[in-house]
């Protein structure tokens, strides 16, 4: 066999192998979640129809033509039996797309289909499109909410960075073929939108996040609420978007939050999963959060555990965007079984298991955040008191 036929045996040989390694559960776990020991998905796991031209004659050194530099913030769902995530897909010119990816089991052997997203542009092209979160609506559609970043038309001249968030959306029935729909109008520039499944008042409801730039949230106070008509000419008039989770002082959404994938519904709320923002001396640090609203009004809280769900260990730390966690998809089977997809660092994606029980318990019964020093003692003591009573009485 010439090197060419050698090298490509190799790298199928490779490939099938990440794609087709064996997930196993992490750790003893915390009791509220598993987490597993490989991530999901990686830039390795696209395809080599992807990245290489395969024809010797035009790449007789079998270069990489087209590189993957990551794949992270995917939205999920299940499709036709199979769990599904709608990926961040980025190539090394630092371009983001969607791709979707399916797997058997939720916890391994993620492959990409054949062809990544083709996304319909509107009049005003998008330059980089992320962060899709899945939505299958009452209405009969799939719905995918995602960002689109243009460059800013006000920017100063040499201003090369200055870029303007929207919630772009789309709509489809196969995953294949989509529909783009006009960007969300509002007063603000806007990430990390996500639909409701269920009508609201007969409206479609959306969980926005308000944001002066197209980094800081500034005066944009939280995870936002709004009802629009129209889906496919959605705008909320000034004053109709109202502030359902707020960013506070000191706590791990000081600087930013926003609403990962569609909350889940169960008889005790709807199960919200969120990022939270702050600052320090390395920079940014992004970790996930939940919250459950009523029942009867997913935009009324009803509970919020204080502090993080989860935030980034080990090899999670470390990435393009390091000390990042961010999720916008998971997928709550029938048996209740709660398949949380996450990405860290902007990388890569991983999976940690749960329950729609264990993760209700955890939102009712986990301390609230008490804003200070003494309230956190106060809380641990009681929790000591009362195991110290109960273990003295066994
Ligand atoms: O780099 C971390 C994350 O930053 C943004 O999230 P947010 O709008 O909340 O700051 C997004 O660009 C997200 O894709 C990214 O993971």
């Amino acid at each position: 066999m010439d090197n060419f036929k050698m090298r490509l045996a190799k790298l199928r040989e490779e490939h099938e192998a990440l794609i087709t390694r064996r997930n196993y559960k992490a750790g003893t776990g915390n009791g509220i979640f598993d987490r597993y020991a490989y991530p999901v998905l990686t830039g390795a796991h696209a395809p080599l129809e992807w990245r290489y031209d395969l024809n010797p004659a035009s790449n007789p050194y079998l270069m990489e033509r087209f590189g993957i530099n990551a794949a992270f913030n995917a939205g999920a769902m299940k499709f036709n039996g199979k769990y599904i995530l709608a990926v961040r897909v980025e190539g090394y010119d630092r371009k983001s797309f969607f791709a979707i990816a399916e797997s058997p089991n939720g916890i391994d052997n993620f492959r990409f289909w054949d062809y990544p997203v083709t996304m319909p542009e509107t009049e005003d092209p998008d330059t980089n499109v992320y962060d899709m979160r899945l939505t299958r609506h009452e209405d009969g559609w799939i719905y995918g909410l995602f960002c689109s970043e243009r460059k800013d038309a006000k920017a100063a001249p040499g201003d090369l960075s200055s870029a303007v968030a929207a919630a772009g959306i789309a709509r489809t029935h196969d995953l294949v073929t989509w529909e783009r729909l006009p960007d969300l109008v509002s007063g603000s520039q806007q990430r990390n939108v996500v639909l409701h499944p269920e009508f609201v008042n007969g409206m479609y409801a959306l969980y926005t996040r308000p944001q002066d730039g197209f980094i800081d949230a500034g005066s944009g106070g939280g995870i936002g609420w709004a009802l629009v008509k129209d889906i496919t000419r959605a705008v909320i008039a000034p004053g109709d978007e109202k502030i359902i989770n707020f960013r506070h002082y000191h706590t791990i959404k000081e600087v930013k939050n926003g609403e990962g994938p569609h909350p889940i519904k169960t008889p005790a709320g709807w199960l919200h999963l969120a990022h939270g923002v702050r600052g320090c001396a390395a920079g940014l640090r992004y970790v996930l959060y939940l919250y459950m609203t009523a029942p009867d009004d997913p935009s009324r809280v009803i509970a919020e555990p204080g502090g993080y769900f989860m935030a980034p260990v080990d090899e999670e730390r470390f990435g393009d965007v390091s000390n990042v966690l961010f999720s916008n998809g998971w997928i709550a089977d029938d048996d209740g079984t709660v398949y949380i997809y996450y990405a860290s660092s902007d990388t890569r994606m991983h999976v940690a298991v749960s329950s729609v029980d264990r993760l209700t318990d955890y939102c009712m019964n986990t301390p609230a955040d008490g804003f200070r020093s003494a309230a956190s003692v106060k809380t641990l003591n009681s929790i000591i008191d009362r195991n110290r009573e109960y273990l003295a009485g066994k």
